[in-house]
């Protein structure tokens, strides 16, 4: 069968013919409910319901989905069906199951998270169950000790790197957004509000930070760690209570363990720029993420089996678990940093502003993100502490 666009229709006539998946669904066909709940930047999905059971259908598209004249290779479901079954063992119940991939679709078939909530919205509608962070971070070290060459044999990250070294449209997307086009002329920023354009000048011209960053473009593109989610933002996590998974691993790729962890702070940080008034439970969340990301690889590390640090001993791996521990933190800060900038005058901005109740609030947060991301990219290479990072974002 040859690549198309599924809609409900055909996405229902491929699923009767897969007798794995419509069984999982029971009943008829024809008496499936299939609804496209399409809502990230890049793919469909499509939830489907039977009588006994439901399947959430993620399809790539040729193009970005809220971008249609933006052409992006359809490999990125491969990339993140690889990433699935890459770290799936390590973090069972934190990520949804996969049932199947279809590589001629380019479309993942998986455990429909019906209950769940997307943590960006939960937290918009002031809804989420406190305490996701713990798990977040607990996915994060959890990932690293499986994939990083830190404690895996150096075979593993061969073949890691030989699995998704080719996941390169997506890094171009992360070069571009993150990387580098907040601190540029480009036609892919979007027109900022006036009250911000002198600050958006400002990026383009600081030669200080733009130095700053280009130690955290040497660090994503030189620093190959882990395999990293890539995305690790508050759309990519969904929540029910206490039952968080994460999602969307298209950007997977190799890279600094302080990409995932910032990424994640860096949208609870533009959170509390949008509702200053929690700032006692986004640094209690903050605190919970590196606490246990820390904790368990910590912990993890005391006893490892990769070929890095082979030679040290009982007495000598703590002072090396502290020294990687450090960096991390270093790397946080920065790509914390970048994310809020790019989340706020970049193309793909955060939903979390809508939070603002005027135009003028509106403003004084977004600048607030920009003087915080700002300070903890050039500040970041000097960071010694958690405490020292929440500091800088006032908390
Ligand atoms: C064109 S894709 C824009 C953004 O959406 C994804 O979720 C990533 O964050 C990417 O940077
Ligand atoms: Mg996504």
């Amino acid at each position: 069968m040859t690549y198309r666009i599924l809609d409900a229709s055909a996405l229902r006539d491929w699923l009767a013919q897969r007798h794995d998946l419509s069984e999982r669904l029971g009943g008829a066909a024809a008496d499936w409910d299939i609804r496209e709940v399409s809502d990230g930047n890049l793919n469909t999905v499509f939830l489907v319901n039977g009588s006994t059971g439901a399947l959430c259908c993620k399809q790539a598209l040729p193009h970005v989905r809220v971008a249609p004249d933006w052409p992006m290779p359809l490999e990125r479901a491969l990339y993140e069906s690889r990433y699935m079954q890459a770290v799936a063992p390590a973090v069972t119940g934190l990520m949804p199951e996969l049932f199947a991939y279809a590589p001629d679709l380019f479309l993942l078939v998986m455990e429909c998270l019906t209950e769940h909530e997307v943590l960006r919205s939960a937290l918009i509608a002031d809804q989420a169950t406190p305490g996701f962070s713990t798990v977040i971070g607990s996915y994060v070290a959890r990932t690293v000790q499986a994939t990083g060459w830190v404690s895996q044999p150096f075979e593993t990250g061969a073949h890691l790197l030989e699995q998704f070294s080719g996941n390169t449209a997506l890094t171009r997307i992360t070069v571009d957004l993150i990387l580098t086009d907040p601190y540029r002329v480009c036609d892919r920023n979007p027109e900022p509000e006036e009250g911000l354009r002198a600050d958006v000048k400002a990026l383009q011209t600081d030669q200080i930070l733009h130095q700053a960053v280009g130690r955290l473009q040497d660090r994503f593109l030189t620093a190959r760690q882990a395999l990293l989610h890539g995305d690790l933002h508050t759309g990519s996590i969904m929540l029910d209570g206490a039952d968080v998974r994460v999602i969307d691993g298209e950007f997977a790729t190799m890279g600094p363990i302080g990409f995932d962890c910032g990424l994640y702070l860096g949208n609870l940080a533009l959170h509390l720029c949008a509702a200053p008034h929690k700032a006692d439970a986004i640094r209690t969340e903050m605190l919970a993420f590196w606490q246990k990301f820390s904790e368990e690889l910590r912990t993890g590390l005391r006893t490892g089996c990769g070929d890095m640090w082979a030679l040290s001993r009982p007495d000598t791996r703590p002072a090396l678990i502290e020294t990687l521990l450090s960096e991390i933190l270093r790397d946080t800060a920065g790509f914390c940093g970048l994310e809020m900038i790019r989340r706020t005058v970049g193309f793909a901005q955060v939903a979390d502003y809508g939070l603002c109740t005027t135009e003028q609030k509106r403003l004084l947060a977004r600048q607030k993100a920009l003087q915080i991301g700002r300070t903890l990219i050039v500040e970041g290479a000097s960071l010694r502490s958690f405490d020292s990072v929440l500091s800088l974002m006032g908390l």
